[in-house]
């Protein structure tokens, strides 16, 4: 039994397409998602807007409450809640070059329609928590938007949200690329100090993913304890990736379990859960599975985190002392690499 709770969204299911080939597996539907979900263990399901409220965009206020609380029966029905509601940003046609930071005031517009639209539903689906994945918040071309405004535009936007609801908590999620060149967030170090910016620091807070730390060079147990050290590790989505390259969300701790190892403890050791935080698993299934297994990564990351719980309840803290104070760090490495090989 692992001590924390688990949440991963519909996209975390999906049929495979990539950059080079067409989807390789159906679809399956929302509700037969959700079900597995419940039955797996997880406690709760993360969602982009129109996850929840697929045509929002042609629908009235109404409309899309209406949509939402339907979808809460469900969530409902299978004992499940909803983490947080993320407005997608990056497919309408008026996203092209980003939301909130875009050159085009009436896509700024949308933008903003789009963040609220998402609060509503969030409200219906009873969380208080949006998050944005800045997916086009940056440049593709570096003369084409002038950096300093693009990050004033972000604060301002995240402004607007904030007065929209006086209870919405929102949380960002750093990445350093992709798709967009150069981000606008792209550690959680800027996102902190985005937060400081705002009109309500503590309503603005981070969402540390394993993959965006690792593409941003950066430790993700580092990052996350950045974030913790200022209170504001308000979501994780632990996944894995092999270096610098594209986005992978492999299962957690498929590439390095020394790092895994290390986000696992850095959360125990600074009580994250305690809170109502959720281990969110924002991990893909390898192109080649077939949909009979095209959960497996899922159940595979959650099973990880719960070896490595285990891990970190036998590292002794006194040898870490004894060996800290010789300065003796190649015992403590050794002492950690065979806590993982199963030989401590
Ligand atoms: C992509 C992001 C993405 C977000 C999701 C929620 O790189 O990790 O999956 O987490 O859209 O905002
Ligand atoms: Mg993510």
């Amino acid at each position: 039994m692992s001590q924390f709770k688990f949440s991963a969204g519909p996209w975390n299911v999906h049929e495979g397409g990539d950059a080079f080939g067409p989807t390789v597996r159906d679809s399956i539907p929302f509700e037969e998602k959700v079900k597995m979900f419940a039955k797996m263990g997880l406690s709760a399901v993360q969602f982009h807007d129109d996850d929840a409220v697929p045509d929002m965009n042609n629908m009235t206020l109404d409309e899309i409450k209406e949509a939402a609380k339907k979808v809460k029966a469900l969530l409902d029905q299978y004992g499940l809640v909803a983490e947080f509601v993320a407005p997608r940003l990056w497919e309408d046609g008026r996203t092209h070059d980003g939301g909130f930071t875009s050159m085009s005031e009436t896509d700024r517009e949308f933008a903003k329609w789009r963040s609220e639209r998402s609060i509503d539903i969030a409200n219906e689906l009873g969380c208080d928590k949006i998050v944005l994945w800045l997916a086009r918040e940056g440049t593709l071309c570096y003369e084409s938007k002038n950096p300093v405004q693009g990050v004033e535009r972000l604060i301002e936007a995240i402004n607007g949200m904030l007065a929209y609801d006086p209870a919405i908590k929102v949380l960002i999620e750093s990445k350093p690329n992709e798709p967009i060149d150069r981000s606008y967030c792209p550690t959680l170090g800027h996102v902190m100090a985005v937060a400081s910016k705002t009109n309500d620091p503590s309503r603005v807070g981070g969402l540390l993913e394993s993959a965006h730390a690792i593409l941003a060079g950066l430790d993700p147990a580092n990052e996350m304890a950045f974030g913790l050290a200022f209170d504001k590790l308000w979501g994780v989505h632990l996944n894995d990736q092999n270096g610098m390259k594209y986005d992978q969300d492999k299962a957690f701790g498929a590439e390095n379990l020394r790092q895994s190892f290390n986000q696992v403890k850095v959360l125990i050791e600074n009580g994250y859960g305690k809170k109502g935080e959720y281990i969110g698993l924002d991990v893909k299934a390898m192109r080649t599975q077939k949909i009979e297994d095209c959960y497996r990564h899922l159940a595979n990351s959650m099973k990880v985190v719960q070896l490595m719980e285990e891990k970190v309840a036998k590292f002794d803290y006194a040898l870490q002392k004894k060996l800290v104070a010789e300065r003796n760090y190649e015992a403590l490495e050794m002492y950690v690499l065979e806590l993982l090989l199963g030989s401590k």
